[in-house]
């Protein structure tokens, strides 16, 4: 839809001009005329910052810039080799971003792989020397011995006290792993679709998402975006990334639209079933900015392997910009629509009494009843929140 890309270009060149910057330190513009509503003259709840000059703007240019969306609908935050994605020829985990993964790491590299390779290395040991000492040549007379105490002691001791040594850690990190999230954990909410992701985030004001995978050049129908370098690698690169803020408590909880996925992100410790009918949780902290890159990891039919996830975990007051860039609102904030309302823009004089009549119920969105503002996928020629284009 190339006039859509257009108008959307259009709308980030003027706000762009007027000086609704990402930069503008603190003070957000609020999303102004999507939900043109409550002409109520609330004034005493003025915001200062709602008195941006939105009223000009027609109604769907005024959502503030995305901050994670260059001007022209292309990804800021780029890929970074090596991290948060796999490496040709790599042995081992990707270098973790998450506590529980930095722990699950260590785990792996200094307690597991050790242990394995001693042992097996011993169990070898005694076997070629067992072949080589007894055999029939080098001793013909064979030994009667059938019991020997000690050494059954022994070979029975020695793997329940390495056992019980492993488990330790082991049951540590299992409950570290699924540690319910404190109160004030942002919640995403991650669906698995016959093959696409969509997104939640009830907290938010119902902000949600379609994340299709981004395909090559060679493969995309006219006017549709094609993956470049910048979105991401080959078969990870998505339209729509995950947003999620770093040193926030995340509580991811993840379902099934039709059939089991599983949302894994290697770079986390992650890999939750997503499973119709039920929700699974569990809890994370990104300790490091950047772009992650994870799959569908539950084999789920014949686009199983094209099912990619993309997060991009930035700062926690870049994360409010794009919730309201999406028409969101942040915990403890008033649903965009009452603040044009408030700040007697010109806009209100365009509110018809319909439109004031719609309420914006936040009940409504945190209970999933209602749709979730369209998301502005400027950044892909797919229409708005649709999945599984074009499969
Ligand atoms: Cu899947």
């Amino acid at each position: 839809m190339p006039g859509l890309k257009s108008i959307v270009l259009a709308a980030g060149l003027m706000l762009a001009g007027t000086g609704v910057s990402a930069q503008t330190a603190g003070e957000v513009p609020q999303p102004a005329a999507a939900q043109p509503a409550a002409a109520a003259p609330a004034a005493g709840t003025a915001d200062p910052a709602a008195a941006v000059p939105t009223g000009a703007a027609p109604a769907a240019e005024a959502t503030p810039a995305d901050p994670t969306l260059n001007a022209d609908g292309t990804p800021i935050l780029t890929p970074t080799a090596g991290i948060g994605q796999p490496v040709d020829g790599r042995l081992g985990v990707q270098p973790q971003v998450t506590a529980t993964g930095e722990q699950a790491a260590w785990f792996h590299n200094v307690i597991l792989v050790p242990l394995i390779t001693i042992i097996s290395i011993f169990v070898l040991v005694l076997l070629v020397w067992t072949i080589v000492r007894y055999r029939r040549a080098a001793n013909p007379v064979p030994s009667k011995t059938s019991h020997n105490t000690f050494i059954e002691v022994v070979w029975t001791l020695a793997p329940v006290l390495i056992l019980v040594a492993i488990a330790v850690p082991s049951i540590g990190l299992l409950a570290r792993q699924y540690k319910p999230a404190p109160d004030n954990a942002v919640t995403l909410k991650a669906i698995g679709n016959q093959w696409y992701w969509s997104y939640e985030y009830p907290d938010h004001g119902g902000v949600a998402l379609t994340a299709n995978m981004l395909r090559e050049p060679s493969e995309v129908q006219p006017g549709q975006r094609a993956r470049t370098d910048a979105d991401g690698p080959r078969l990870l690169a998505v339209d729509n990334r995950v947003v999620l803020p770093v040193g926030v408590p995340i509580r991811l909880i993840t379902t099934g639209n039709d059939v089991i996925h599983s949302w894994a992100m290697p770079a986390f410790w992650i890999k939750l079933d997503a499973v119709p009918g039920r929700l699974n949780e569990t809890s994370f902290t990104i300790d490091k900015p950047g772009l992650y890159f994870g799959q569908c990891s539950e084999l789920c039919g014949a686009r199983h392997a094209y099912m990619p996830i993309a997060v991009e975990a930035v700062s926690p007051a870049v994360f409010a910009q794009w919730i309201r860039a999406k028409g969101g609102t942040m915990p403890g904030e008033e649903a965009p629509a009452a603040a044009p309302a408030a700040a007697g823009t010109p806009a209100d004089d365009t509110a018809t009494p319909a439109n004031a009549a719609v309420p914006a119920s936040d009940d409504a969105l945190v209970n999933g009843a209602a749709t979730s503002p369209v998301s502005n996928q400027a950044a892909t020629g797919n229409a708005g929140a649709l999945g599984n284009a074009d499969q």
